[in-house]
């Protein structure tokens, strides 16, 4: 009887060596072990044995059955080991520090012009400030010189909320919240008020290829003593110079604005048609980009500073003009569009 479970045993053995897969080795395990298996069979010949051997017999069966049952598992160990392998090595090569394969968005042109102009105004000592898109009448026209019934409201028409607010319809908007920010600093240590303040702004009015009814304006203001139109045209200068790169034909005329006084316009020469005059331009030849002027000394009063000690300049640029100058974009309203197409011509490095 013992010849007989040596024998198996051997059998066993050769055949595992065989296996290379688990669904192979789980066919031996089965005729090995299962209920109709080989080892299982050994204990039916039992029955003609003593006691004794009987004893003994059902002993090694059960040691036999275990070296197979240990001797599968480790096999399967092996054959899993074995596959996770396989998988490894049959995949593609590739480079975990390699950038993502996938499209990037870009930023829109307004915001690529904006950083610029913040980049500029920041090395010459101006804070960037942020403000409300939804203002007062009180901040949008009358800390501006600008009571209610006054002509110049006109001009700019804009969207009212229920609650007598309004979508402010210039960055000027602002000026008297920066003034009382920084008035003590002024007035107590001597520091000048130096901001910018971009935002986007709003009117109500017909859109045409330099017109839209959202906008982006940036304004500029610089408040200490003794400050004159020559600090005015020197940062203006030093600003379009600086975002185009070149010299560019600007030319400086009376304009009424009662939030300035003297106030001024600041055209720049078309660089969409050379200034030969086109639909951008208003066949005109010159473009309105950047109001300014002396801030008149009602709206310093208004803003807690004394305009007989102070004096300062404000300028309120035309971002999104700017923004068609710097580009050669003919049409504003390409600006809103949410074109991707037009839009994503103007990545940078960011
Ligand atoms: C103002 O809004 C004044 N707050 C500017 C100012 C600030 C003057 C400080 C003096 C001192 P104006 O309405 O002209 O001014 O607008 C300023 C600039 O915004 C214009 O030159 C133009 O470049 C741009 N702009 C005005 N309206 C629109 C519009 N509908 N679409 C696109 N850009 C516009």
């Amino acid at each position: 009887m013992e010849s007989k479970i040596i024998s198996l045993r051997d059998k066993f053995e050769a055949e595992l060596q065989k296996i290379e897969n688990l669904a192979d080795l789980e066919g031996i395990r089965v005729a090995y072990l299962g209920k109709k298996g080989s080892v299982t069979d050994l204990l039916k010949g039992m029955k003609e044995l003593s006691n004794e051997e009987k004893k003994t017999f059902g002993q090694k069966v059960n040691e036999l059955k275990g070296t197979v049952a240990e001797r599968i598992a480790q096999k399967t160990a092996e054959l899993k080991e074995k596959e996770i392998q396989l998988e490894i090595n049959s995949m593609p090569e590739f480079d975990v520090s390699m950038p993502a394969n996938m499209d990037r968005g870009s930023y829109h042109p307004i915001t690529l012009v904006q950083r610029e102009c913040e980049r500029i105004f920041k090395s010459m000592g101006f804070t960037v400030e942020d403000y409300s898109e939804v203002v007062s009448d009180y901040e949008c026209f009358e800390s501006l010189n600008i009571p209610k019934h006054h002509p110049a409201r006109d001009m700019q028409d804009t969207y009212y909320l229920e609650n007598g607010q309004l979508l402010k319809s210039q960055t000027s908007a602002a000026q008297n919240a920066i003034y009382k920010k920084y008035k003590d600093a002024l007035v107590n240590d001597g520091v000048p008020i130096k901001a910018i303040f971009p935002g986007r702004c709003f009117r109500n009015e017909a859109t045409d290829a330099c017109h839209e009814n959202t906008f982006f304006q940036m304004e500029g203001v610089m408040v200490d003593k003794n400050i004159s139109i020559s600090n005015l045209i020197y940062f203006m200068k030093t600003m379009l110079s600086e975002v185009f790169k070149k010299d560019i034909n600007v030319r400086l005329r009376p304009g009424f604005f009662p939030f300035v006084e003297p106030g001024f316009e600041l055209d720049i020469s078309c660089l969409i048609c050379g200034g030969e005059g086109c639909p951008s331009c208003k066949h005109s030849g010159w473009l309105e980009l950047c109001p300014c002027g002396m801030i008149h000394p009602e709206v310093l009063k208004a803003g807690g500073i004394d305009p007989d000690e102070y004096t300062g300049f404000a300028f309120g640029l035309g971002l999104t003009r700017l923004v068609m100058m710097k580009y050669g974009i003919k049409d504003i309203r390409d600006l809103n569009s949410g074109s991707l197409k037009s839009l994503s011509q103007f990545t940078d490095d960011e």
